[in-house]
């Protein structure tokens, strides 16, 4: 791929005042080789006033720099969707996703991009070797391994790392799976994309990452959305058996 790959990434914020502005300067320090890439943040209305501060990115001159400011919590998953959209109508062939607490490092980035040459969807995957989580509580690491067991068992999932936010998706793959019909609308988004990728053969290729608690700032995760992905789960494998 060339430096004109006009790739994108998106970054789905919630309050994330405390890392967005830092996050944004690493990443176009670590892409100082293969990009420049255009940043999109879609924010839901941060009320720590996350968007002032990509405006204020924007005014000191940041041209690839772009703000899709929702208004109101609508979830992550249909942030994921404003990205691919973005993506499309803007000639993007390449949609990063990543979370914008520093767990998903800038540094991974260049490495998911040269995976992203001979595949459709590149997964920075913790749970392949080489790969890894830090300092997360053992609760976290529970329930994400548990996700990823399910997920995989249930839904026959070859990826090791079927929750990971951290992607690279070639936009052309993404006409083509039917992201109308995709139903999640919060962390669930992330499964159900990938069962939909891989039913429709996508060439699916993870790259080790070391994954880091957030640097600052909370996690948005919640009861609702770990009960909505369970009953994710169960619509997409009667959905399979159909
Ligand atoms: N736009 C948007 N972003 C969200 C929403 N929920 C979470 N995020 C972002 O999604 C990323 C992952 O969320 P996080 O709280 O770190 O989840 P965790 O890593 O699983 O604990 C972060 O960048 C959040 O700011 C949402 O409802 N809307
Ligand atoms: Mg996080």
């Amino acid at each position: 791929m060339s430096a004109e790959s006009h790739t994108l990434i998106c970054l789905p914020t919630f309050n994330e005042a405390e890392n967005i502005a830092d996050l944004i300067a690493a990443l176009r320090r670590a892409t100082q080789t293969v990009g420049p890439f255009d940043i999109l943040v879609v924010d839901d209305g941060s009320p720590d006033g996350t968007a002032d501060i990509v405006r204020g990115l924007q005014a000191g001159g940041d041209a690839h720099l772009h703000l899709l400011d929702r208004g109101r919590k609508l979830g992550l998953g249909t942030a994921y969707r404003a990205g691919f959209d973005h993506a499309a109508r803007h000639g993007h062939t390449h949609v990063f996703t990543m979370d914008a607490d520093f767990s998903h490092s800038p540094e991974h980035v260049p490495h998911l991009w040269r995976a992203a040459a001979s595949a459709d969807v590149v997964i920075g995957s913790r749970y392949m070797p080489g790969g890894g989580v830090a300092n997360w509580p053992w609760h976290r690491r529970l329930l994400s391994s548990a996700a990823n067991a399910l997920a995989r068992w249930m839904l026959r999932l070859r990826a090791h790392d079927c929750t990971s936010g951290f992607r690279c998706y070639r936009v052309d793959l993404l006409a083509r799976v039917g992201l109308d019909d995709i139903r999640s609308e919060g962390y669930s988004y992330l499964t159900e994309m990938l069962w939909r990728c891989q039913r429709h053969g996508a060439r699916i290729q993870e790259v080790p990452i070391k994954f880091v608690d957030r640097r600052a700032g909370q996690s948005k995760i919640s009861k609702r959305e770990i009960w909505r992905a369970v009953l994710t789960l169960l619509r997409l494998r009667f959905a399979r058996r159909r």
